[in-house]
């Protein structure tokens, strides 16, 4: 998450990654990565260790709202996310305005930071930053560094709809956009050949209507959870699907995935890709079967102590079963 700082107090949010090679506080760069006690993640907008909210430097709510999108777990209360408890590195470019809050050059060292750091895939809800050599050959390494990266179309919300927004522009990026509740394009979301790749639905902004929106995390003063709208929103959920896949396969080539993302969406507007909608509707389920399919058993899955002693007792439960089973075979009745 390369975004506006993530509020990981919320009690859905606290898949936080962790710099184990760096010690916290001590005002030395142990790991010599170039940053000072970053043993969580950075913050690029104020150049310091913390990008999540302090009181000498709070931050916008957008992209607390996005990390619950991707990775609130499934449990009895509020959401889920798409890739529920995957780890979320939370890299700060946006200020407290949710407007870019860093240089070009200091986005490219975002993106550099997360690479370096084993990042597998990106969540860029940000446009309006330039079409800039500065952090595209950052992207460049992301991408050779087998890293994909998902962005967005961008949100128009008067006129201009048909205009690139960047970096989701760059062809080396998954440009998502947003449809309504009716499997439409939202009204805000930009559109246009060659770089709208996917879609994902968020609703409407000009006739909002909550119950056909999102719903995900905010940080206080608001409400723990709330609704909104944009593309922002929709970028986190092919982001999820992305971290599904590779949790099936961690060595998947970023053409691989975005064939099959392309290859499994749904289809929708004018047949086959279109200016409005890309390859369509993102697939989440499809996505995952055919990943599963291409390469069997996951390979980081394990058994959890629950799982089992469930095993367990089922097998325990089957060899207790045959005596009987046996006992009845041989007294057959007449
Ligand atoms: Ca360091
Ligand atoms: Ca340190
Ligand atoms: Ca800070
Ligand atoms: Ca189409």
């Amino acid at each position: 998450m390369i975004d506006s700082g993530i509020d990981f107090s919320h009690s859905e949010l606290f898949q936080q990654w962790k710099n184990t090679d760096e010690l916290p506080a001590d005002g030395i760069d142990n790991d010599l990565n170039g940053y000072i006690d970053d043993d969580h993640d950075w913050d690029f907008v104020s150049n310091d260790s913390e990008p999540g909210p302090q009181a000498v430097d709070p931050i916008h709510w957008h992209a607390t709202y996005i990390t619950g999108i991707i990775s609130a777990p499934l449990n009895d209360y509020g959401i889920v996310g798409v890739a529920p408890n995957v780890t979320i590195m939370d890299l700060r470019v946006l200020d407290q305005t949710n407007y870019q809050g860093t240089t070009d050059e200091e986005l490219g060292d975002a993106i550099k930071y997360a690479v370096d750091n084993g990042a597998d895939v990106f969540n860029l809800s940000l446009q309006y930053y330039a079409n800039s050599s500065l952090y595209h050959d950052d992207i460049l390494y992301a991408i050779s560094q087998n890293v994909t990266v998902v962005s967005v179309t961008g949100n128009t919300w008067a006129g201009g709809l048909e205009i690139p927004s960047y970096p989701g522009a760059f062809s080396e990026v998954i440009a998502v956009g947003a449809t309504n509740y009716f499997y439409q394009k939202a009204d805000y979301s930009n559109y246009g050949l060659p770089w709208t790749e996917l879609m994902a639905p968020v609703g409407d902004g000009e006739s909002f209507v909550p119950s056909q929106t999102i719903n995900s995390t905010f940080p206080p003063p608001y409400l723990p959870y709330g609704n909104a709208v944009g593309t922002s929103f929709a970028a986190p959920q092919v982001a999820g699907v992305i971290a599904l896949m590779k949790s099936i396969n961690k060595t998947m080539t970023v053409n691989e995935i975005r064939t099959i993302l392309q290859n499994t969406a749904i289809d929708l507007g004018a047949p086959s890709i279109d200016i409005y909608f890309g390859y369509g509707l993102i697939n989440a389920s499809a996505a995952v079967i055919e990943t599963y399919n291409r390469y069997g058993v996951p390979t980081i899955a394990e058994f959890s102590p629950l799982q089992k002693s469930i095993l367990l007792i089922l097998i325990i439960s089957t060899f207790a079963l045959i005596p009987i089973a046996l006992r009845k075979f041989k007294t057959p009745k007449m």
